[in-house]
């Protein structure tokens, strides 16, 4: 029997209430306007009547802003908006501008998901149900537990790549989440009151683990759900070398600065 897709075979239904959650989906945009259509329809399809879709776009150059805000007119301000800034800042100050609005706005969660179709949508539920079962104050949509499984076209070197990175900042922080650097994440929204997005200083990828950093010093409790990574469909990375630094970089930072406040008690 030939195998079935992870996502397919793992559909769940939540019950009416739980899926009219106010959840807010965060995604940050540069350049994704093969990407963006897509990914709006995908999303507005789930049976979530309580998701909202908000699009964090640093004015790209090839108009993907302007695709938002004619979607966001079709779908209706409940079901979608776009926030719009000046210039190329980062991912992670975009995750926590944008994070910070629909915690604003009131959300009670927030999913934080990437615009190139490397998250499977179909995996939202899930986590939402997961989320709302269990309390946790982050469900993560984890690429490194049982059953999560990345992109066939990731050769030997990537993968390795992905798992050193993973290992590197988790034994620095000396944390045991196990998809640290993941970008697919659902946040409750307590939990971002308490990590203080105005004072998160990641501006590119290491907010992935700043973020996770940070829940876990608060105490807030972490689940992983199972997913499989897909590499992006279209379109070009953002990843440079200075983003690829701060990564190396920022474990090291957050743990002198986790010293710093024990050591003045
Ligand atoms: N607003 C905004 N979005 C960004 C910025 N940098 C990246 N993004 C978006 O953040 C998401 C993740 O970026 P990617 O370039 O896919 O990063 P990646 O997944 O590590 O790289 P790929 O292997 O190419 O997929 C995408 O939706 C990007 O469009 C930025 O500076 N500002
Ligand atoms: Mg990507």
């Amino acid at each position: 029997m030939p195998e079935a897709k992870p996502t397919e075979q793992h559909a769940v239904a939540l019950p009416d209430d739980w899926a009219a959650t106010p959840l807010t989906v965060v995604m940050p945009t540069y350049n994704e306007a093969e990407n963006l259509p897509g990914m709006a329809e995908r999303l507005m399809g789930l049976p979530l009547p309580g998701l909202r879709l908000l699009v964090v776009d640093d004015s790209s150059p090839d108009g993907t802003g302007d695709i938002a805000d004619e979607h966001a007119r079709t779908y209706g301000d409940t079901r979608m908006g776009v926030l719009h800034r000046a210039g190329k800042e980062g991912l992670g100050r975009a995750y926590a501008a944008g994070m910070a609005q629909a915690v604003a706005d009131g959300a009670h969660y927030v999913l934080q998901m990437d615009a190139d179709g490397s998250h499977p949508v179909d995996k939202i539920p899930q986590m939402l149900g997961v989320a709302l079962a269990t309390g946790a104050g982050v469900t993560i949509g984890s690429r490194y537990v049982q059953g999560g499984t990345l992109s066939a076209a990731w050769g030997p070197h990537r993968r390795l790549l992905s798992r050193w990175a993973n290992t590197y900042a988790g034994t620095i922080l000396g944390t045991r989440v196990r998809d640290i650097t993941g970008g697919f994440n659902l946040w409750r929204e307590d939990a971002l009151r308490a990590i203080d997005l105005a004072s998160v200083d990641s501006a590119g990828y290491s907010f992935q683990v700043e973020m996770k950093y940070r829940a876990v010093r608060r105490g807030y409790g972490v689940m992983e759900v199972p997913i499989h990574f897909e590499d992006r469909t279209a379109g070009e990375s953002k990843m440079d070398l200075m983003v690829q630094l701060e990564s190396v970089a920022m474990p090291w930072k957050l743990r002198a600065r986790s010293a710093r406040a024990r050591s003045r008690g």
